[in-house]
């Protein structure tokens, strides 16, 4: 660093600081007295604050019988009962549809907690439950303590006064969410509408996760449990119970920030506030302030020279920093508190044009084309999702070029783990609060148990710099609008949703977050429109599924961001011969029935894979093509919304992940595993791409760059014959524009296969950069299933480069969808589901889990292509 840049780095750290109103700056007065000797049993994170883990001891019985298992918490009934051997595993064949009484059952949870001197010692103890699902009664020795009724809320209750020294008994007495609301239901003139609801439609009335009540792609498995850390935390005179940063200027120059503190004092004091940034371990700030028994805000200035901006994923880095926060009294720390930012500007424009009015993402000043899909829990009982699955995921999506998710309205707010990830790894987070497809109750105690809900999540989540939006539903506006609810109900029930989602979540989030955007329901044209109006606000386009309409049909829809559009497929063949235990593998067994939610998902299929790649030759091949298809379906869609950028900027395809091993439109199943989506969206998500299309008789080649700058590429165009002979060869230079799609070809299909037999030719499509193949894309003249396939022959090489498994592939004729699989070993391809063009041999990196030597890699390697997998002309 020169000496000037340290010097203007010294001035703007000459910190200004200005307390809130709440404050008067006084000197530290004298230590009082009754501080405690020693401090915490976590002498990094907590120094004067004891916190007491509550994840030991717990047992759960059903509360009709005396006996009691071992039960873990966090975790829920479900996989309790089955860790005891009590039940089946509900993943495994129907087993899920017999375990229907768990739901509807009443469950006690049980444990002891020790009250040691040293704990009773300190003046404040409180017990923290991080979420309970969902209706407890909490009880401490006997006495009442809490009840509760929202799976998505915080409870923190002090229980000081019921401890007693000793063994002291904790029960959690939980009733069944479905039971519950049912008597009540009865009476209901009007039952709240909830079609996504399979069962008894209780859903709408409770804040419970409503994925959890069934979905058209998981299992109805209601459940309940601890299903968050539940913990002691106890304290003397105060503690720090919040800390936000604002970003209120960000400029190259220097990010100015206010950092505001919530402190919790029992007394009044002066402390010692200190804040560090830790990456560049640079005071921020120490100095005194005067507390006042209650709960007190103290804002401070931070500057930050030169800030390194984080960026969405493809766009730069995501450097983070850290800011650590002490508060001590008379030397004394007694505790302290850390948050991680990322210094960048966000902004969801909405500007009139051409088309309407955008919409779009802004970071950092530059408009983000916003590549992704939506999110779902990553399991039927969240509470096992560890670290190292969403680790996994997030880093799949990572992989495949995405830089957004939508974390979907019908699951959870997402662990924290999963945000951090997010913050790491440059992905931007759509954030449904938690209502989907139905409507929802408007009483008081409901506004306000949604408004405490909120406030929880959006303070534990608003410092997160991947959290780009809040959005208040799933698809409630269409339901009003679309599915016939505006005719069947009260014209109150609309004055109600507008006042949950346009009144409390907003206020909400005015309250709590401002600054980031709130968007009232997806798909939404923030009312100036009806929902999924294609010149305004977000869309979610389904007629290819539901409709069954050839994939062609997304040429024809040009939302300004769409958020949702799927096709269904297969999962992977291990995770078909995992859930059906390898018995009836055929379509329609009861066990693959049972894992099918969607309304005639495998009919639906079906039809398209015979539509397009004709018949199957057997099970396994149809299981493959599924997948294509659904692949190529969101291909279609993808490519098409890239080359229609500037006018859409998001394509957030319907679904990421799975919350079990199932049929759905996932593109990563639950085990992880890519199918040729994911594989696809890698491809089709790629900075720059190149995209062949037809228009009304026209091949057009378009080129779509997400880059900032503009590039000089070189575009290839190619007639191939399946045989590997090039018929027409073209070259063109080519200037890309920045975040921008042209077409820069025109052809006349006609004049192109001319007196050619089309059937077996296919344009094969490259960008250069700096001599550098960075995209390549094909199309074909017709549907797989009229084309004439050769049966390639492809030649295997493996070997050890550097550390890395690599697989050569060289094929003698066109191989489309080249399927790499492993016989009797787990890891990835970094490239599956790709083509082979004669003499363009590729080399695909295989990342084993354990140990493999590249003979044993060759030796179980299974290579599949299309021409394998359905009858060839
Ligand atoms: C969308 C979602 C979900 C559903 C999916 C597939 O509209 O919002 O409700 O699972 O369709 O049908």
């Amino acid at each position: 660093m020169s000496s000037s840049t340290s010097r203007r780095s010294a001035q703007s750290n000459r910190l200004v600081f200005r307390f809130s109103v709440f404050f008067a700056v006084l000197l530290i007065g004298p230590a009082p007295s009754g501080w405690p000797k020693t401090y915490s049993s976590d002498p990094v994170r907590k120094p004067a604050v004891l916190v007491v883990p509550l994840d030991s001891g717990w047992h759960f019985r059903e509360v009709s019988k005396q006996r009691w298992y071992p039960a873990t918490v966090p975790g829920c009934v479900v996989t309790d009962l089955l860790s005891s051997g009590l039940i089946e595993n509900p993943f495994l064949r129907d087993n899920a549809e017999k375990l229907q009484w768990v739901g509807q059952t009443y469950w006690i949870y049980e444990t002891t907690l020790l009250a040691t001197p040293d704990l009773l010692g300190f003046q404040k103890i409180e017990l923290i439950f991080k979420g309970l699902d969902t209706y407890a009664r909490l009880f401490l020795n006997g006495v009442p303590l809490a009840s509760t009724d929202n799976m998505f809320r915080e409870w923190r209750l002090d229980c000081k006064k019921m401890l007693k020294p000793g063994a002291n008994k904790l029960e959690v007495h939980f009733a069944s969410a479905v039971n519950r609301v049912l008597p009540s239901l009865r009476h209901a003139a009007h039952p709240l509408p909830a079609p996504s609801d399979p069962g008894e439609k209780t859903s709408p009335y409770t804040r419970k996760a409503p994925y959890q009540y069934g979905w058209d792609w998981a299992p109805r498995l209601t459940g309940a449990g601890i299903w968050k850390p539940v913990f002691l935390e106890a304290w003397n005179h105060a503690r720090i119970a919040d800390l936000q940063i604002f970003q209120k200027n960000v400029q190259p120059s220097a990010a100015d920030l206010t950092v505001r503190l919530d402190v919790l004092s029992t007394v009044a004091t002066t402390a010692r506030i200190s804040l560090r940034e830790t990456s560049s371990d640079r005071k921020v700030f120490d100095g005194p302030f005067r507390l006042q028994p209650g709960r007190n805000q103290v804002t401070i200035d931070w500057t930050i020279p030169e800030p390194l901006l984080w960026w969405p994923n493809g766009l730069g880095p995501q450097p983070l920093y850290k800011l650590a926060a002490q508060l001590s009294v008379d030397g004394k720390i007694l505790d302290r508190f850390s948050r991680r930012i990322g210094i960048r500007t966000l902004e969801l424009r909405q500007l009139p044009d051409a088309w309407g009015k955008s919409f779009e993402f802004v970071v950092n000043g530059v408009p983000l084309f916003a590549k992704g899909g939506n999110w779902v829990p990553a399991d039927a009982f969240p509470a096992r999702v560890t670290a190292e699955r969403y680790r996994a995921l997030i880093h799949s999506c990572r992989d495949a070029n995405m830089n957004m998710l939508r974390v979907w309205g019908g699951g959870i707010y997402e662990s924290d783990v999963f945000y951090d990830l997010c913050d790491e790894m440059g992905i931007l987070v759509w954030q449904d609060f938690i209502f989907a497809n139905a409507l929802y109750p408007a009483s008081q105690s409901f506004f306000e148990s949604v408004r405490q809900e909120a406030a929880d999540n959006i303070k534990r989540l608003r410092n997160h710099p991947s959290l780009g939006l809040w959005c208040g539903n799933n698809e409630v506006e269409t339901g009003w609008f679309d599915w016939g609810w505006k005719k069947r109900f009260p014209a109150s029930f609309w004055e109600d949703y507008k006042q949950l989602f346009h009144d409390v979540l907003p206020g909400a989030c005015a309250t709590w977050d401002p600054g980031r955007p709130y968007w009232p329901s997806s798909p939404s044209s923030n009312l100036e429109d009806k929902p999924n109006a294609q010149s305004a606000g977000d869309v979610h386009y389904w007629d290819i599924w539901l409709d069954g309409l050839p994939f062609k049909s997304y040429q024809a829809v040009v939302p300004r961001f769409l958020s949702e559009y799927g096709f269904q497929s297969f999962p992977n063949f291990k995770t078909i011969e995992w859930f059906t235990g390898s018995i009836d593998l055929q379509l329609e067994s009861p066990a693959m029935a049972a894992h099918q939610k969607g309304d005639r998902g495998t009919e639906r299929i079906r039809k398209a894979v015979s539509q397009i790649y004709g018949e199957p030759k057997d099970f396994a091949s149809f299981v493959y093509l599924s997948q294509l298809t659904q692949a190529e379906a969101i291909r279609t869609g993808a490519e098409h919304l890239r080359r229609n950028r500037p006018r859409a900027m998001g394509s957030l395809y319907w679904q990421i992940n799975d919350c079990w091993p199932a049929i759905s439109w996932s593109g990563i199943d639950y085990f992880g595993r890519w199918k040729a989506l994911h594989y696809y969206a890698r491809r089709f998500y790629q900075d720059v791409l190149v995209s062949p299309y037809e228009e009304n008789g026209e091949i057009k080649i378009a080129v779509a760059s997400d880059r900032t700058a503009p590039a000089k590429a070189v575009l290839k165009a190619q007639v191939i014959r399946f045989d590997g002979t090039a018929l027409l060869e073209a070259r063109k230079q080519v200037t890309l524009a920045p975040m921008k799609s042209e077409v820069h070809w025109t052809l006349r299909q006609a004049a192109l296969l001319e007196g050619r037999d089309s059937r077996q030719l296919l344009l094969n499509c490259q960008l250069f950069l700096d001599g550098v193949r960075v995209s390549s894309n094909r199309f074909l003249f017709h549907d797989p299933k009229d084309l004439r396939w050769p049966r390639p022959t492809i030649t295997v090489k493996t070997r050890n480069l550097g550390g890395k498994l690599m697989v050569g592939l060289l094929s003698n004729s066109f191989a489309k969808d080249v399927e790499l699989s492993l016989a009797g070993h787990e890891g990835t391809f970094v490239e599956n589901y790709f083509d082979l063009l004669p003499a363009d041999p590729i080399e695909v990196e295989f990342r084993p889990e354990g140990r493999l030597t590249p003979e044993e890699l060759r030796s179980s390697l299974r290579i599949h292509s299309l021409a394998d997998a359905i009858a060839t002309k």
